[in-house]
């Protein structure tokens, strides 16, 4: 583990700073959904001297001298990622998930252009259309929804109607606070009656679909795949466009760099391969498999004690909780409730919800990051009655701060990869 002290000497404000956060991420409990843990091999790239190296191009096509080790590790990055997830091509400059999106968006698609993509209020993600951003002054972008909350699933017939009626050139599976699995081979027919692009975010879930517990939407004929790296795929915080055939990869390739963006990232490019290398391992498998089964656990741990998750459960890694309907109290208090006890998640809308994006009603959370520590369906059911005893002594600050200490002496068993202990 790096010693820190060249910080400590040059920055001491800074080096406090990351000693508080060290102590935070090992003292406390991680349960935000898109979070995760990388390891110290990740951690050793993202801090290396590839950081010194402008690499404007692709491996073999630069515009700059003195490529010789940043073509290694972006062309083993590449031919990683192309392994894991069976893509015919792989961009793995994209600085993070939006720019990836982005990327996706200007190659595939004209100004005015229609894109349809699942509402943000039922679990879609802010670069899906959201009227926020910029994206939307440029795109034309229509909705889906789930048919039922109770389920989680999806109006296909609705999909249908609209993506006749509307003919988007996209049509986008994906989400971000979405706990159901989606029916891609569903999607890809309606796309091929109105001769749309099928294209995944699957920023939230790459690193299950990489160890092969979720599926793949490249085996529905899915034509780009976009991602974040360091949600479940556990890599270092940056972005990836894949495609199925190689034809649409030179388009993407072209879009990221030059369209887009300049210099790619290479120390992130680095700990990408190295994180690629880590998921390709059987092990990875075995940990992706591992999220799901306590996020299940974890999940019905809460129903089977009367608290209201939306679709009643989840197939992935997160779940929401609708506080309002189990507790009576907003998700914002909620969150700042578990704040209290060391246990991280965020506020988040839910489906319809009638409180205001602010101060919605629920909370989102998941288990990436602590099955990373090691944590299994025994300690899913110990972190599930802290929660529930928070919220029933949530007006004892004397209880409050005991259960704190609880869950500090309980995470000193589950080690935070990359901080000694
Ligand atoms: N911020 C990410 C998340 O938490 O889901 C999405 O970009």
């Amino acid at each position: 583990m790096p010693t820190y002290d060249a910080l400590k000497t040059a920055d001491a404000d800074i080096y406090n700073a990351l000693m508080g956060e060290m102590t935070r991420q090992t003292e406390g409990v991680e349960l935000i959904a898109s979070e995760n843990y990388v390891s110290p091999a990740v951690l050793e790239c993202m801090g290396s001297v590839f950081n010194n190296k402008y690499s404007e191009g692709y491996p073999g096509k630069r515009y700059y001298g003195g490529q010789e080790y940043t073509d290694i590790v972006e062309q083993l990055a590449i031919d990683r990622a192309k392994i894991l997830f069976n893509a015919g091509h792989a961009n793995v400059q994209p600085h993070a998930g939006a720019p990836a999106n982005m990327g996706m968006y200007f190659a595939l698609l004209e100004p005015g252009d229609t894109v349809m993509g699942m509402d943000l209020s039922h679990g879609g993600h802010l670069t899906h259309g959201h009227p926020v951003t910029y994206l939307t002054k440029i795109f034309k972008f229509v909705r889906y929804k789930m048919k039922d909350i109770e389920t989680g699933e999806i109006d296909y017939d609705e999909m249908r109607k609209v993506a006749l009626a509307e003919k988007p050139k996209i049509i986008l599976a994906g989400f971000s606070a979405y706990p159901r699995e989606l029916d891609y081979a569903k999607m890809k027919a309606i796309a091929d009656e109105v001769g749309a692009y099928t294209v995944a975010d699957m920023a939230h879930i790459a690193g299950l679909i990489a160890g092969k517990a979720l599926r793949n939407p490249f085996d529905d004929g899915f034509d780009v795949i976009t991602t974040t790296t360091h949600k479940t795929l556990r890599g270092p915080r940056g972005g990836m466009i894949l495609t199925r055939e190689e034809a649409l990869g030179k388009k993407m390739d072209k879009m990221v760099f030059p369209g887009l963006q300049g210099g790619p990232i290479m120390q992130m490019v680095a700990a990408k391969a190295v994180a690629f290398g880590e998921a390709l391992k059987p092990e990875f498998q075995v940990y992706a498999r591992q999220i799901i089964t306590n996020a299940k656990h974890l999940a019905q741990y809460f129903m089977d004690r009367n608290v209201k998750l939306v679709t009643n459960g989840t197939d992935n890694h997160l779940m929401l909780i609708d506080c309002v309907k189990s507790w009576n109290l907003p998700g914002g208090e909620v969150e700042k409730l578990f704040d209290r006890i060391g246990i991280t998640l965020n506020k988040n809308m839910i489906a319809n919800d009638a409180r205001p994006p602010m101060d919605p009603s629920g909370v989102r959370l998941g288990t990436p990051a602590i099955t990373t520590r090691g944590m299994k369906e025994a300690e899913m059911e110990t972190l599930g009655g802290f929660m529930l005893s928070a919220i029933e002594k949530r007006s004892d600050d004397a209880a409050i701060s005991a259960l704190h200490e609880e869950v500090k002496t309980f995470c000193k068993k589950f080690p935070v990869p990359g901080i000694a202990k």
